[in-house]
């Protein structure tokens, strides 16, 4: 079986006082993910940045790094549209109009942190609405096991093309705790056919990561989802993050995915 790993250089909260490794420039972030598909990575999850380094969803911003990225490699685009806690929800909605070749789909609001995360049912309708039409393919962010339900209904109502795509977010307050339990929970709650990775935040990262990987699932890394290779140890970039997850991928046994082989898999063709 092969295994995708998708590299997510940036997030939405930590700056580059936290790791003076984090891209957040344009040119920073496409020279982060070619390093990690040159490490094995097939996708590509992005958060944009302004000049302060502040998450926004510019759509000029979203089209440079967009281009940079494709000038460099043919690694899937999976835009954020959660983009950040501060930016409104009709702003990252308009990122889909990108049309990248997929972008996450948060489906519910939710406490993150000491802030809100605001996901509005009718919203979220529209912006699955508009990926199905633009042929975007979402990957669902699951937080807790209600989020689980939500996305099922879309599927119901037709807006949710199959295989469903999740990422199970392990690890966020306000969300379920980082705990291999609540992973396990979740992935038997899963629908036949669904396609899935952890995201652990923090310092389960490794963890977690390596037991989804045991379990059949995909894999992310990066410096979204923990700064740090180690205890005290601030992990230079995503690529060894990324080249991390490779190694424990093929102890396993597993093939690491081609860019090809993760389009078929979801169901998309270039
Ligand atoms: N930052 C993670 C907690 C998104 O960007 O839409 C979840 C995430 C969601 O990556
Ligand atoms: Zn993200």
């Amino acid at each position: 079986m092969s295994v995708a790993i998708t590299v997510a250089p940036t997030g939405p909260i930590a700056t580059k006082a936290d790791n003076p490794h984090l891209p957040t420039t344009p040119e920073e972030i496409a020279d982060a993910v070619e390093a990690g598909f040159r490490a094995g990575a097939s996708v590509a999850h992005i958060h944009l940045r302004d000049e302060q380094q502040r998450p926004t969803a510019d759509l000029a911003i979203g089209r440079k790094v967009m281009d940079l990225i494709a000038e460099r490699c043919p690694i899937l685009i999976q835009m954020s549209t959660g983009v950040g806690l501060t930016v409104p929800f009709d702003e990252r909605e308009k990122l889909i109009d990108l049309a990248p070749q997929m972008a996450t789909l948060n489906p519910c609001s939710m406490s993150f942190g000491q802030g809100e995360f605001l996901n509005p049912p009718a919203g979220v309708e529209r912006m699955a609405a508009k990926m199905r039409d633009l042929g975007v393919k979402p990957e669902l962010e699951i937080y807790d096991t209600g989020h689980l339900e939500a996305c099922l209904r879309l599927r119901d109502k037709g807006l949710l093309p199959e295989p469903l795509q999740f990422s199970i977010v392990l690890g966020v307050q306000g969300g379920m705790a980082a705990t291999a339990d609540n992973l396990l929970t979740m992935v038997k709650r899963l629908p036949d056919g669904a396609i899935w990775q952890v995201i652990a935040i923090g310092r389960t990262n490794l963890e977690l990561t390596a037991i989804a990987l045991a379990l059949g699932g995909n894999a992310r890394a990066g410096l979204e989802d923990t700064l740090y290779l180690g205890k005290g140890q601030l992990a230079e970039g995503s690529t060894p993050l990324v080249e991390r997850a490779v190694r424990l991928a093929t102890e396993l046994g597993h093939e690491i995915a081609t860019v090809e082989q993760t389009y078929a898999a979801l169901g998309l063709s270039r």
